[in-house]
């Protein structure tokens, strides 16, 4: 993980003004293998590896998303490590329903490729929905995942996922009979490569998956999506069991307005999905990257950029989902820049004090974030002082929300915390401890 000058906080706003890798996803060169160790996606050292990134809209559709530089903008600044390939079959256009067959595949390869040069894993996405049942369409299927296992066989950062949402009362019997057929196409030409199988009503039983999972091979991943405004804690907990009884869970997609890919944006649940998942370390990619008119797409639908976004040309969801990629990074505080950046959870020595402020907490709240900190000073300058004052620099203006043995000020981007009368005398090498404050920055965009 790169160390960064201040706090986590607001690296939105550093990925948008300088364009600099310090705000980018920590996975940096070539994408390695992966494979799972129980539940958890992990690198080729056994690291756990939580990937989280975007889905393409419909392929066919929006063909124009997929080029080298839109790629590197979403790895370097939006900090995505994973970009999914969405090639519906069934639907206007699709695979299997009149589309251009040689040029999907050629998007399907290409995208895979700028993938791999931004530094990004890809999802190859069997679009299925309209066509609940995968099997309708299993022949094509099986040859379309034999020809591109063969072709992708030598890149490292590609995930296969077989079937988008089984849906109009496809069962798991039909699902993993059809998966089961898939997966032997692909490891005959991979035999490692991780692929995600999904699951019966739009990919919201993983309970079924987990209760007859596939043994027959490994590296298989089961989905979940879910979109926040509709799914809620039925959802959630189904997540969370099925994870606990063993299943590998991955969500390959996921929206913050409601099921129609429209609708409001709920960031209240969004919020508690993304915790959730964080805390289980399941990856996850949003849909969807296109300027169609709908709540769902990351571009605003007056956008005509196909690369290079800025802020204004995101929609409220894109905002959101930017905002998510580009500042989880762990929050880190140090001394002021003009200091010189220091490791930013050792302490930073400042004019003879060490400072060491620890994010304790963080949440959102309208469109904003808000980060707890405490603070611990000790003197390290060989002589007695009274008083003391510290500068904490941030990434972005903050506003001060609280704060606590200590006299607070702020200046854009700049919080001043001086002593209290109480607290001020410290003697060489003695400590302050209890000094924190609450600010607030705008993090997870709202609107
Ligand atoms: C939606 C698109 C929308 C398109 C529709 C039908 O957002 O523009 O017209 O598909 O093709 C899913 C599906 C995904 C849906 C999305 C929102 O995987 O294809 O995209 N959604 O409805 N599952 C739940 C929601």
């Amino acid at each position: 993980m790169k160390k960064r000058i201040c706090a986590g906080l607001l690296a939105m706003l550093l990925a948008w003004t300088l364009a600099a890798p310090g705000a980018a996803s920590d996975r940096d060169g070539a994408p390695g293998p992966l494979h799972l160790e129980g539940t958890q996606l992990t690198d080729a050292n056994g690291e756990p590896v939580q990937l989280r990134g975007v889905s393409t809209h419909g392929l066919a559709w929006y063909p124009q998303y997929v080029n080298a530089d839109c790629f590197r903008q979403l790895h370097d600044q939006w900090g995505a490590d994973l970009v999914r390939l969405a090639m519906y079959t069934a639907e206007y256009g699709g695979y299997c329903s009149g589309g251009d067959q040689e040029a999907l595949k050629a998007l399907v390869l290409d995208g895979v490729a700028y993938a791999a040069d931004a530094g990004m894993y890809a999802i190859v996405d069997w679009h299925i929905l309209s066509d609940g049942d995968p099997n309708i369409h299993k022949d094509e299927a099986l040859a379309f995942f034999s020809e591109m296992s063969a072709a992708l066989a030598e890149r490292d950062n590609v995930i296969y996922e077989i079937c988008n949402e089984p849906n109009g009362g496809t069962d798991w019997t039909a699902v993993k009979a059809y998966a089961l057929e898939v997966i032997g196409a692909i490891r005959q030409n991979d035999p490692d490569a991780v692929i995600i199988v999904g699951t019966p009503e739009w990919c919201q039983r993983v309970d079924l998956a987990a209760a007859d999972p596939i043994t027959e091979y490994d590296n298989v991943m089961y989905a979940l999506h879910f979109y926040a405004d509709t799914h809620r804690d039925q959802l959630r907990d189904r997540l969370e069991a099925a994870v606990a009884a063993g299943l590998p869970v991955f969500v390959s997609e996921f929206g913050i307005c409601d099921a129609s890919g429209s609708g409001a944006v709920n960031e209240d649940e969004a919020a508690k999905w993304v915790r959730l998942m964080d805390r289980l370390g399941v990856s996850y990619a949003a849909w969807n990257l296109s300027n169609k008119d709908e709540t769902s797409a990351m571009l605003d639908s007056g956008c005509q950029k196909t690369s290079g976004f800025d802020e204004a040309d995101l929609s409220q969801s894109g905002r959101w989902v930017v905002g998510l990629l580009s500042g989880q990074a762990p929050p880190e505080v140090s001394a002021p820049a003009e200091s010189g950046a220091a490791a930013a959870d050792a302490p930073v020595e400042q004019d003879g004090l060490l400072v060491e402020a620890k994010l304790a907490n963080s949440w959102q709240s309208g469109g904003e974030g808000y980060y707890q900190y405490t603070l611990t000073l000790t003197n390290a300058s060989g002589a007695d002082r009274e008083g003391w004052t510290v500068e904490l620099a941030f990434d972005g203006p903050v506003t001060l929300q609280d704060g606590w043995n200590g006299v607070y000020s702020v200046q854009g981007s700049t919080l001043t915390v001086q002593a209290k009368d109480y607290n001020a005398d410290l003697p060489a090498g003695g400590t302050v401890a209890d000094v924190g404050f609450i600010v607030s920055g705008a993090a997870l965009a709202g609107d």
